[in-house]
This record gives structure tokens, sequence and C-alpha cells, in this order.
């Protein structure tokens, strides 16, 4: 056997290696790229049938998707768009800059926009569709780059310069601007909270997915635009980030581009020192069946490329790993030259016409506007799938030593006089040596070619971008007859709340006016919930409508997929649900339709699980019902610890814009979804609701007269004691599944123990608790006019005898208000872990059935002085209620 050495047999395999990719460029040449492509799948089958293994990878190599060859030309006037960038990035960086020059600096960023002024101007001047002919984006801006977007419409002349000085200072005269992209404190401007990392990418997706429902449905025009997301590299982390990337691809989602901004850091340092960050997306993304353009070099890198016929230059880039790359983008290029070239002869050959400041200023992708452009155009023209455009950045770009991909950068906020000076000079600001010092905010004149170029781009993208504004008409009533039939009970017939709230879905549903506007969402909860009679009555949603038999085709209520249903059937994701929650609960103002979403999920899976998306929801003003099901600590059976929810009533308080119930009966839940409706949907009031409902079923009892207002307010009397004389007096409060526990209580005390109660039904807490606290503040502003009477007081104040409230939640909830009653109030309630238990047995351990609310009620009475604490003994030991028993807050 002739011996080969080493080197022969490199040089063996480099030919080998060149004759293989002549072929090939041979065939591309001749045949095109679907011919290669076929080639190719062909040649790894033979491979594959012949013992190889060849190793899975989802990636691409480590270069741009879109070669320069198949690059276009930019429209318009790339000089002047490259000059309206350095003013938006002299103008966000001096907004900063300036709100941290005071003592306490009030924070914000630079370093973010730095590195994606180039991915949101090519948006702005390019891609980025207005409302004004009713076809508009809907974007999900980063929030640590609202500094960058301020200073655009700073430019454009749709904020002025108190507003930029007013930077996270909303509350100063002549108007401030928020932090972060926040529509509660920016009606006007902001769409859609970016700024909890994550929720933007989900609520991105489930809003391109409700985009495509209403078209489905008839309910908004079919168009083109488009759901842009744009995020962070290190905000990829958050699981909602990616955790729903499957559903776009699944349902096709064309209409959808998430931009990712790759500057390889995060707040604290590098996303993937030791890895690839961009290529771990690439892989991700394109496992979920997504279009991923990756933009990575920028087109000094082009030639060089084109030169690198062995694919040295290729390997050498997927190579290096991030934190080293971002070593490359804070030194010289002399140490560029050494360390990334410098490890092969032939790399180095490549790049000794370029001097060492030219290595180091060969630009990255996401800093070129043409490769984004190309891009983007690549990505709005894509059919079939959702695009990914994962753009390489450096964190701070511009930046020099104040910060350009350093670690600290992100935390950057001041600059002082020489890194402002060298910043102007490298983006050609026309401001002083003098004047630099101050930071000036700089706008060319009203009529200069910059302003009007900018202007003339969004005239012909249909206006500016972000505006939020109401686009529907409000509704105009709310029929009454829709809701009458519950205010007369189930004449002794037992139903849960559960089952009467999907009664009243139903009918709305059917109903000619407010029946196509509804948008029931479950997380595959229905069958819990008893809606399964609604898939077959309107229908799930699905594009694709229904293209299998499905199993239970001959039964009368089988599940039924269809492109116009109506039902957002979303599977366990609760996330996912709320984000859909959020689209259509915001169409009033995105789409100009009035969707009524009534999501309905497991209590206990709401706030506790997605609190931060319903925090999200009320930040974007959110209208629609949130349906906590089988709620309650002790009236869900079974299921234990993990679902028995005896805490989102208390969650819920602290949403400022979400009116929650408990309510208890039939009625109720009539009066405060009709009256629900009216205040979001005819009134336009920015609010959502949360209700809980139970399981437990009992009759629903006829609604007493005049307790209308009651309900809304949060209490009203449901039954008068029967001896309103009697010498032993007490107040009842029940709420909810519990409200019957104490209407039996109050039977037994008055037979019993001759105690005479009235009894309340407390629908909401939260209610009494602002109202009380409205009217306590009001007073102590206005003290010299004659003070306010918060509502429980109006109710209570000449209410005779002890105070004892029960509820499935929290004792907070009830202790909420105690200050505003005549006296203090023995609570009941459900603090602790739940079991799996019978209702009973959990009623028991919780002490909310109705033998401990005789037990506190006679306990306060004895406390009082009105009974011997022997009568109370013996209640206790009648009852067989243990004293001794273990607290079950604690156990
Ligand atoms: C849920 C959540 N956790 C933490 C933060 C705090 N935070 C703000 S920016 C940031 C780093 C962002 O890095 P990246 O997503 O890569 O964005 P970049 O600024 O680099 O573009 C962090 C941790 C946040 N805003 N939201
Ligand atoms: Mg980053």
């Amino acid at each position: 056997m002739r011996y080969i050495s080493p080197k022969d047999a490199a040089e063996l395999d480099a030919t080998e290696t060149r004759e293989w990719l002549d072929s090939l460029d041979y065939v591309l040449q001749s045949g095109g790229p679907a011919k290669v492509a076929r080639l190719l799948r062909e040649l790894t089958i033979h491979a594959r049938q012949n013992g190889v293994k060849l190793p899975f990878t989802a990636n691409t190599p480590y270069i741009n998707t879109i070669s320069a060859d198949e690059q276009v030309l930019m429209p318009g006037s790339p000089d002047l768009e490259r000059r309206i960038k350095s003013l938006v990035r002299w103008n966000a960086a001096a907004m900063v800059v300036r709100a941290n020059k005071a003592e306490e600096g009030i924070g914000g960023h630079i370093s973010t926009y730095a590195s994606a002024a180039t991915l949101y101007e090519v948006g702005f001047n390019h891609f980025f569709r207005g409302h004004d002919t009713g076809e508009g984006d809907v974007i999900f801006f980063q929030g640590h780059a609202a500094p960058g977007i301020y200073a655009r419409a700073y430019l454009e002349g749709r904020i002025d310069e108190t507003h930029l000085e007013n930077f996270r200072r909303e509350t100063k005269a002549g108007g401030g601007l928020s932090s972060y992209p926040h529509p509660w404190l920016m009606p006007d401007f902001w769409e859609y909270p970016t700024v909890s990392m994550g929720l933007g990418p989900i609520m991105a997706i489930y809003q391109a997915r409700f985009i495509r429902y209403l078209e489905d449905r008839g309910l908004k025009q079919p168009s083109n635009s488009k759901v842009w997301a744009f995020l962070g590299d290190g905000e990829t982390d958050e699981p909602e980030a990616l955790g729903a990337i499957t559903l776009p691809a699944r349902e096709k989602l064309d209409n959808l581009i998430f931009v990712i901004n790759c500057n390889l850091q995060r707040l604290d340092g590098p996303v993937r020192g030791n890895g690839q960050i961009i290529q771990e997306l690439e892989a991700a993304f394109r496992g979920a069946g997504w279009n991923v353009i990756k933009v990575l070099w920028g087109r000094e890198w082009d030639s060089l490329l084109a030169k690198d016929r062995d694919g040295l230059l290729v390997k050498r880039m997927g190579e290096i790993v991030d934190g080293q790359y971002q070593k490359y983008a804070v030194s010289d290029g002399a140490y560029v030259r050494e360390h990334f070239w410098g490890v092969d002869p032939r790399l180095l050959d490549m790049v000794k016409h370029l001097s060492d400041d030219q290595l180091k200023k060969m630009t990255l992708g996401g800093h070129d506007p043409v490769k984004v452009y190309n891009a983007y155009k690549a990505a709005t023209e894509h059919k079939g799938a959702p695009t990914v455009v994962l753009a390489r950045t450096i964190k701070g770009y511009g930046l020099g030593e104040a910060g350009e991909g350093k670690n600290i950068t992100h935390q950057q906020k001041k600059m002082n006089e020489e890194e402002l000076r060298a910043f102007r000079t490298r983006f050609g600001i026309p401001i002083s040596d003098a004047e630099v010092g101050k930071t000036p905010f700089y706008r060319p004149a009203e009529d200069s070619i910059e302003i009007k170029y900018m202007r003339d781009r969004r005239t012909a993208l249909a206006g500016y971008v972000p505006t939020r504004k109401v686009r529907s008409e409000p509704l105009k009533t709310v029929s009454n007859e829709l809701f009458e039939e519950f205010h007369k009970g189930t004449e002794g017939r037992k139903a849960s709340t559960t089952m009467v709230f999907v009664r009243l879905l139903s009918k709305l549903l059917r109903d000619k006016e407010l029946g196509r506007l509804i948008v029931p969402i479950v997380p595959d909860e229905a069958r819990t919930f008893g809606m399964e009679a609604l898939f077959r009555a309107v229908g799930i949603y699905s594009h694709a409508g229904q293209v299998y038999e499905p199993v239970d085709m001959d039964t009368l209520l089988y599940y039924k997929e269809a492109s116009d249903g109506q039902i957002l059937e979303e599977g366990i994701t609760e996330a996912g649900s709320m984000s859909s929650f959020v689209a259509a609960g915001t169409a009033y103002a995105t789409h100009g339709v009035n969707t009524i979403p009534f999501f309905i999920y497991y209590s206990m899976f709401g706030f506790q699980r997605i609190g931060d998306l319903i925090w999200a929801a009320g930040d974007a003003r959110a209208h629609g019902f949130l349906l906590g099901g089988t709620a309650g600590r002790t009236t869900l059976a079974g299921e234990g610890l993990q679902h028995q929810d005896g805490n989102s009533q208390l969650f819920a308080l602290a949403y400022p814009n979400c009116v929650s119930y408990d309510p208890a009966f039939a009625y109720e839940i009539a009066v405060i979804i009709q009256d629900g409706i009216r205040r979001m949907y005819v009134d336009q009031e920015s609010i959502f609701y949360y209700l809980t409902v139970m399981n437990e079923q009992y009759a629903m009892p006829e609604m007493p007269k005049g307790a209308k207002d009651g309900i809304l307010k949060g209490m009203y009397k449901f039954r008068n004691a029967a001896k309103p004389d009697a010498p032993l007096r007490a107040q009842l409060f029940g709420s909810g599944a519990i409200l019957p526990e104490v209407i039996k209580a109050q039977e037994i005390l008055e037979s019993k123990y001759n105690v005479a109660a009235d009894v309340w039904s407390v629908t909401s807490y939260t209610e009494l608790y602002r109202e009380g606290h409205a009217v306590e503040r009001w007073n102590m502003l206005h003290p010299g006019e004659p003070p306010r009477v918060p509502y429980v007081t109006t109710c209570l104040k000449s209410a005779p005898g002890v105070l004892v409230a029960a509820s499935d939640y929290v004792k907070a909830m009830p202790d909420a208000i105690d200050r505003w009653l005549p006296r203090p109030m023995t609570v009941l309630g459900t603090d602790g872990f739940g079991r799996s238990e019978t209702r009973a047995a959990l009623r028991e351990f919780f002490e909310v059935d109705y033998r401990y609310v005789i037990v506190a009620t006679l306990g306060a009475l004895a406390r009082d002085g009105k009974i011997e604490a022997s009568v109370v003994d013996q209640a206790i030991k009648a009852h067989g209620v243990n004293p001794e028993k273990a607290n079950p807050a604690v156990s």
C-alpha cells in the first residue's frame, strides 16, 4: 500500500472537495437552485441507505440567508435615511442622558435602541403600515428601545421638546413620556405593552392568529397587514417568548414577523458567551417551521465571501462563540486581524488589502440598511409560514468608549462631555463643541429635506406608527331581554353558577346583535365547564376547517372544527389563551371591531399563573370577561392543593382596572355581565371583568326587588331576619358558593338559638374596598365639606347585632372592608393550602361551613356579653366542632 502523508491527504481532500463544489456550481448554473436542492436530497437519502449517519442539524452556515446576488437595491434615499437615523440616535441618547443629569437620575436605556436603530428605521421608512387606510400593521416595539421611538416621533413633530424633557416624568405639566410602551399611560400613542419580557412575542403570535380569525369570520376585510414583534436575544430565554412558536407555523401565519435583535448581550453580559444564540434560535425556529432569515454580515463582507471559494471564511465565522465575537467588537482592527483572521494564512491573505481601521469598521448585518431592507422585503413577501429575522448587531452601537459592546452597556445612562462629542462627531450632528455638553435636542427646520422625507414616507405608508386610536363605534345598547330570564331563578331546580354562565353565553352567542362579536376562549377545559354543546353550535375555529372525520361525528355534540368557527380552543396554554383575550379585547381599538372575549379557565391557573399577562391586558385597555371556573378553595372537591383557588379574588383586587366579582346566584351573574357589556362596549370604559364561577349546584332564587344596584356595588341585603325585634341580632355576609352555607346558618341561628340574622350577599369585596377608599380620600382632601359616606357604611350603619363574614377566599377579602363597618367583624375564610377531599370535608377543614358560621356568630354575641360563653361551648359540641383542631391556615 502506498504511503500517503498527512499533507498529501489534506491536499487530496481539498481537491476532492473542489471537484464536488465545481459540479454543484455547474448544476446550479444549468439547472437552478431547485435542481441542486433535489440532488442534495437524493444524495442524503443515498448516503443514509448506505449506512452514513448524518448528524441532525437544523442550522445553516453562519452567513446571511439572503446572498449578495439575491439582494435587491433599496428604494429611497440611503443618504437621507442615514442622516435621519443619526438624528434619531442623537435625540434618543440625549433624552436619556438628560433624564440622568439630575442628582437622582431616573434611568432609561441608550444601548438597546443604539443597537436596533437600523432595524427600526428601515421599518419606519419602508415597511410599517399605519392605520389610515384601515390596513395597518400591528407592531410590538421592544420596551427598552422606547427612547428611539420617542425621538423619531419628535422629529416627525408628533411630540415636542417638553415631552422629551419629561421622559419618565409623566406627572409633569405639559405631558411626559412613559418609560416604556404603556397604552394606559399614553393611550394615543402606544398600542401594546411589551416591557415585561416575553409577553410581546406571545401576544404578537396570538394577535396574528386573531387577525386571521376576524378575517375568516367576516368581521374584518382580508388585508395584507402584518404583525411585527421586536425583541431582544436575551428576551428569548423567557418561556413565553419561544413557548408558542409552533402555533404560527402550524396555522401558516405569514402575517407574522419576529425581528430578534441579536446583539449577543443581555443586561449582565453575553446571552450565550460559550455558544451562539443566533444558531440556537435558528434551529428552534426552523424546527418549529418558521422561515428564518439571518442577517449577520453587512455589505463589506460580500466581496470577501465571494472570494471564499473553499469555505474557509464561512467555517471561521461559524466557529467563533458569542463571547469572543463580543471581544472583537470592543477590540481594534489589529486584534481582529490577529485573532480572527490570523488562524490561517489563507484567511489573512483575504484581508491583506484592508487597513486595521477598515477591518474594524466592517459592519454587521443588523446595522446595514440594505441587508435589513432585503430581509424585511423577503419576510413580508414570504407565503405560508411566519418569518423570523435574526439580525446581528452590537449593543450600544456608536457609543464608543461610553459602552459599545461592553458588558456594562445596558445600564449606561450617562455620557461625559468627551463621549458626547465623539458620539456627535460619529453621527454628524450639527451641534457645536460649546453646546454639546448641554446635550441639546436637535430637530432640523420644519421645511428641511429630512423632516419632509420622514413625513412623505409616513404618508406613503398610511400614517404614523405607533398610533393608538379607538376605531370602533360604541355599541348602542344592551338588550334587557337576554338577561331577564335569569332574574327569575330556577324554580327549585339545582344549577351551578358555571352552568348559568354557560347558558347565558349560549344565549349571547345566539343574539342577533351581539352574537357574532362574542369570542369564547378555552384552554382545553370546555368539557370541564359543560361547554361542549357549543362545539357543535358555533364551531371551534380552525383556519383549515376540519380535514378529518371526527370520531364522534355521529353524536349530537361532535367536536366540530370550522374555518368560521367561533370558539378559540387554545389547548393547554393559559398564556396563549390570555394573549388571545388581549387581541380580542383590544380589537375595538386595533381593528375597529367590538369583539367581546369570554375566557374561561381553571381559576387557580389565572392570576396565579399568568398574572403578568393579565396586568398587560389592563395596561392595553383590553375589554372582556375572565371567568375563573370551578373556583373556590372548598367548592372544587377532590382536586387538592394545586387546583383549589382561594386566592384569585385577592390577586384581582390589586389589578387597578379589573372589576371582580364572586357571585352566588344566577341573577347576580346576569346583572354583572349585562352591566359589564354596557360599561365596556357602550360607554367604552377601560376596564375588564373577573368573575369566579363554581360547580356546586343549588336552586337559584329569584332576584330580590331593588337588588341590582347593590349587586354591582358589591353588596346587597339578600334576606331579612324573620324576627327583626329579637334581642339577639346578627348581620351575616356570604359570598359565592359559601352564601348558601350562610343562609343555612341563618335558619338554624333563628330556630335553635333565637338569633335573628340578616343575610347579605357580598358580590365584591374589591368594589367595596375601592369605593370606601375613594370616599375616604375625598374626605381627607375636603376637610371643610360634609364628609361622604362609604357605601358599606350606608348599608350597615343602623344594622343591629354582630357581624360575621364567610367566603371561599382568604380572610383578607372581608378584612378589606372592616374599617367602614360600625363594629369589628368576625371573618371566616380559606387561608392555607387545599386538600383533596369532599366538599363537606373541605368546608369543615377550612372552617367555612354553616356550623362555623353559627359558632362564629354565637362567639361574637358572647364577646358582646349578649349570651353566656357556655352557649357557644354547647354549640361547638352540638355541631361536632373540634376546638383543638389544627389551624388550616398553616397546615
Ligand atoms: C420579565 C422581565 N424580566 C427582567 C426584565 C429586566 N430587563 C430589562 S432589559 C433586560 C436585558 C435585555 O436583554 P435583551 O433581551 O437581549 O435586549 P437588548 O437590550 O440586548 O436588546 C432585562 C433583564 C424585564 N424587563 N422583564
Ligand atoms: Mg440583547
